[in-house]
């Protein structure tokens, strides 16, 4: 009993320190360690991309592309804030790369899921990198599912307490969208081409 409240007030804590970071902390500071080569030319449009078949689009997720969130985003966004919408049944081919000593992984959730220390397994059959739980240094994967369910969803890093940190992107399945859109914090939507 002691322990499992221990572990929820150290999760609450570690969100709330995430969500507000103290004053002057600065998010252009680098995180020490990366190895850039692994993700040199990717950039913030590259989480989604037309597929190279259609009905289909290409997500590269960047964990610890830089110190935004303590290093906990992809491709510098955290907490759900880019949002990537694509239509029910479209394949994703999710290519993962993490340049960073500390572990990462990703797996498609429920977005409620996200607010879970720990996620046992991906909402589609295929949507998560090898041993997610555990995750990856230092590394690149690919993986790929087909939603087959229009809902809210998110690409959340499966390492225990990172999603509840924000280490989190959204996914939105749309059964009436016709094609698939990026979007990032309060701008508007644009489709991917
Ligand atoms: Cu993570």
């Amino acid at each position: 009993m002691f322990r499992t409240l221990a572990c929820f007030l150290v999760a609450s804590t570690f969100s709330f320190s995430a969500e507000t970071p103290p004053p002057g902390h600065d998010h252009s500071q680098e995180i020490p360690g990366l190895k850039k080569e692994l993700f040199a030319g990717i950039t913030a449009d590259d989480l989604l991309r037309p597929g190279s078949t259609p009905n289909s689009v290409k997500v590269v997720l960047v964990a610890t592309f830089n110190a935004a969130n303590y290093g906990m985003n992809f491709n510098g966004y955290s907490h759900g804030k880019a949002v990537l919408t694509v239509p029910v049944g479209w394949k994703v081919d999710v290519t993962f790369i993490n340049p960073s000593p500390i572990p990462h992984s990703a797996i498609v959730c429920e977005k409620a899921e996200t607010k879970k220390l720990q996620i046992a397994e991906p909402y589609f059959e295929g949507g998560a990198t090898p041993k997610h739980i555990m995750g990856q240094t230092m590394g690149k994967s690919e993986f790929s599912f087909t939603p087959d369910e229009a809902g809210e969803f998110a690409l959340a890093c499966g390492f225990p307490s990172h999603a509840v940190a924000g280490h989190w992107i959204s996914l939105n399945v749309s059964a009436e969208a016709k094609v698939a859109t990026l979007q990032f914090g309060d701008q508007p939507a644009k489709e991917v081409k």
